[in-house]
Parts: C-alpha cells; structure tokens; sequence
C-alpha cells in the first residue's frame, strides 16, 4: 500500500508537496523490479493542511494508524510517499503504537536532531520522537550521515544513538556495514525504514533542499534497501525530502520510484 503524504512544514522544503504524484508518475516507467517483480499497489492519500503544522502531523498519525491497520490485515506492506521529514514524526508514532518495541533504520545525510521547537519540523522530528519518550533510542541506527551539527552530536552522545557515516561505509566496506545493520534489525519485533533521499550523493539525487556532497551513490542505497526488504519483520517504510521542481532530468524523482519499485 502506497500512502501519499504531500506535507512539508517549512519554506526551505517547499516542493516536496509535489513529491508523491511525481514520483507515481515515474514508477509507471520502471516496468520491473530487479527482482522482476511488476510494481502492484493501492495508493491512498493523507488529507494535510500546508499552514497547519500541528494540525496536518495531528491527522497524518490517525489516518495512518487506521492505514496501517489495514495494512496490517491484508499482510501488504506499507510505504509513505513525502513530502518533507517532519512526516515520518507522525508516520514512526503510529507505526510505535502498533508495534511496541520496534527499530527504526534512517537513511539521512543529517541527523535530523536539532534542538526541538515547538512543532516539529524536518531537522528536530527524530528528536522530539526521543525526548517525548516515543521512541528507544537504542532501536534506531542513522546510515549515510555526513553533517552533524555540535548541538546534535551532544544530543546523539548523550543517547547513546547508534550512527554510521558515509565515510565509515567507505571505510568499512559496505557487506559488513549492511551485515551487521541486518543482524540487529532482524531482532528487532518490527522494522521501519526511513529513507531522506540526501543520503544519496547530490550527483544521483540534485533535488533536495540540503545537498551534500559525498554522499552514498544510488546503487550504494538500492544494495542497503534491497538487501533490507528480505526481512520478513519489514513492513514500513517511507521515501521523503524529493523537490521534483528542483531536479535535473527528472533523476531524483526517478529515483524515488525505483526505491519504492525496490520496497514494495
Ligand atoms: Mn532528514
């Protein structure tokens, strides 16, 4: 089941409300998968109010508490189109609530751990899920993470928050990385998967508001992703922060369908 959610909460994201159609148009290019399995989704959308922050998270979560329950009934697994990062705070709490004590594998090139504001936007979402005790921050691993802020890092240290950088996958090699990332999360009761496509290098995916140079090559990504769905405890994802008014030859957005091809 594909959700659309074309919500962002900030000026500097605008463009990701495009995101979801765009990238459905796309996926009607890609004919298989790479395991050669042909794309079959429902897609529904999440009624979201672009001057309401509160208001619009408020409502993703119930709509998609009562998504992902039906989900949950016909075995299908779920994957949220943004849309900015502020949507996957109100994606991750309803996916917690149905499923205590599961792990949460972000793909960012940032840590999304700023000091929270009132209403959470894309850079402190993943903080205010921590500080209001939503989520366990030892179920959480960040890959590809490039830019950390001094205040985020304190944050991070201070919670024990398991990262790994693009150097380190570089370093490491990224069997081993991915090995060990699939250990821990086949443990975990359930498996959400966040993908902010600035992960990826800005030369495979321009259209983002934060590019960062360095970054994971689209095949990097796709090797985590595809290796990752194997797990049966996978069962939502989401695919967020694409600006399709700022991509260069429709790539990025290509990308994203080939991601959710790959997901499904
Ligand atoms: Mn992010």
């Amino acid at each position: 089941m594909i959700i659309k959610i074309p919500f962002r909460g900030l000026d500097r994201t605008e463009g990701t409300e495009d995101a979801p159609d765009k990238i459905l148009e796309a996926l009607k290019e890609i004919w298989l998968s790479e395991e050669g399995k042909k794309p079959y989704f429902d897609s529904e959308e999440v009624k979201v109010y672009l001057s309401d922050i509160d208001k619009s998270l408020a409502n993703i979560e119930k709509e998609s508490e009562n998504l992902l329950k039906k989900a949950r009934e016909r075995n299908d697994r779920t994957i949220f189109l943004g849309g900015d990062h502020s949507i996957s705070y109100a994606t991750v709490k309803a996916f917690l609530k149905q499923n205590p004590g599961a792990g949460l594998i972000i793909f960012d090139s940032h840590a999304d751990l700023m000091p929270t504001l009132p209403s959470p936007v894309h850079e402190d979402w993943l903080r205010s899920l921590i500080e209001q005790k939503i989520l366990d921050p030892s179920r959480l691993r960040i890959v590809g993470l490039q830019n950390i802020d001094e205040e985020e890092k304190k944050f991070a240290d201070l919670h024990k928050i398991k990262t790994i950088s693009a150097k380190q996958i570089f370093a490491e090699g990224i069997q081993e990385i991915c090995d060990s990332l699939m250990e821990t999360a086949r443990a975990w009761p359930a498996l959400y998967i966040s993908v902010d496509i600035d992960v990826v290098d800005p030369a495979h995916a321009p259209a983002v508001a934060y590019p960062e140079p360095g970054g994971l090559s689209s095949r990097e990504l796709l090797y985590f992703l595809q290796r990752l769905a194997l797990l049966k405890n996978f069962t939502v994802a989401d695919i967020v922060e694409i600006i399709p008014k700022k991509d260069v030859n429709g790539i990025t957005t290509k990308l994203g369908a080939k991601i959710l091809s790959e997901l499904l």
